[in-house]
């Protein structure tokens, strides 16, 4: 009787102890972490510290737009732990029931984030997603082959202008940035919903395509490295990026203003280990691996108290961290709720046209 009294109270104070360090109730640790990403977002030696310190192998897939990533999951791709919907596109899933919960327990370095984007209108709270990346949409240009710099619309849209690069120039493939441009050079919003002013900017991109070269987003900076075009509609970062290699290639906002965007991790519903990702999300939201995320993707970062590890020459150059003055003139996509399906068809309509 003696013994067993004394075998209950040793079980009874590993129980205490586990749950006193943690063990006790805590998950495991999926073996993979599958992430789907855009392109060169991320450092690779990130994945491999992550594995190194965790015992989890993280697999990687990209794709190229928003409505690329949200056509994979409505198609019921069940696979992913993580995904980085930008804005727009989160309020989309959000509405569609695609994004799953944080569980903030999971990821105590939340309160990196800096106020200004823990409040997003697109996830009021950061309930399903985290801040990531923040950037512009602008031209991308080969310095030499320009007496100025190309900051403004007009290069891309103003037939005496842009006929003069035919063939030497790309647009990203992604329907909410190009009708967003085509709109802006015509003076209205990145969001309109009125289908007059969305057919104006459908014939003034069906008009301009006769002198692109391309609709890419993924390789632009990379064309214009091999002297196969001059300037390219893109990514802040993606040309500042490509300028480490090759300092002729550089970036301008336009003036007329332009699109501020942020991109965000978030875990789909069906992700095959939430709690893997949440983890993955506290690792990334740490300040020198948020650091080490910028002083590679060369976009500004959401993480506050990761500034102090981002190189000087990212945090001081203004076409990465606009001045208020620019900053005025941006807009955010917001998602155009019924107007989507017409965004579709603008663009369908002008991938269809000839050149
Ligand atoms: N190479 C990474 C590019 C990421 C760009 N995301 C921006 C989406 C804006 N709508």
């Amino acid at each position: 009787m003696r013994k067993i009294l004394v075998l209950l109270i040793i079980m009874v104070s590993v129980v205490f102890l586990l749950a006193a360090c943690g063990g006790a109730g805590k998950q495991e640790l999926a073996k993979e972490l599958h992430v789907y990403n855009w392109s060169e977002y991320i450092d690779p030696q990130i994945y491999a510290d992550f594995e190194e310190e965790f015992g989890v192998h993280v697999v990687e897939d990209t794709f190229a737009s928003n409505e690329e990533l949200l056509a994979k999951l409505q198609a019921g791709a069940t696979g992913y732990d993580i995904i980085v919907p930008s804005d727009y596109m989160v309020k989309i899933m959000i509405e569609e029931g695609l994004l799953a919960e944080l569980d903030r327990e999971n990821i105590p370095n939340i309160t990196n984030i800096d106020v200004k984007f823990a409040d997003p209108p697109y996830d009021p709270g950061m309930v399903h997603c985290v801040p990531y990346q923040w950037g512009t949409t602008g031209i991308g240009y080969n310095s030499e082959a320009f007496d100025e710099a190309p900051d403004s619309w007009v290069y891309l849209f103003d037939p005496a202008v842009a006929a003069e690069y035919a063939g030497q120039f790309t647009m990203l493939n992604d329907s909410r940035e190009s009708l967003g441009a085509a709109l802006k050079y015509l003076g209205y919003s990145l969001n309109t919903t009125d289908e007059a002013q969305l057919m104006e900017a459908r014939d003034l991109l069906i008009q301009q395509k006769q002198w692109v070269y391309a609709y890419d987003s993924e390789q632009y900076e990379d064309l214009i490295s091999a002297d196969e075009t001059v300037m390219a509609h893109g990514w802040s970062g993606d040309f500042f990026m490509a300028a480490v290699e090759d300092e002729r290639i550089w970036y301008a906002i336009p003036q007329e203003g332009g699109v501020i965007w942020a991109d965000n991790l978030c875990i789909p519903k069906t992700a095959p280990s939430q709690y893997t990702a949440e983890v993955f999300i506290n690792y990334l939201l740490q300040p020198e691996v948020g650091a080490a995320i910028s002083n590679f993707t060369w976009y500004a970062s959401p993480n506050a108290a990761a500034s102090e590890f981002i190189d000087a020459e990212i945090l001081e150059e203004p076409a990465i961290y606009p001045p208020p003055e620019v900053l005025e003139k941006l807009e955010w996509l917001r998602d155009v709720g019924e107007a989507t399906p017409l965004y579709e068809r603008m663009w369908t309509e002008i991938k269809a046209a000839g050149p």
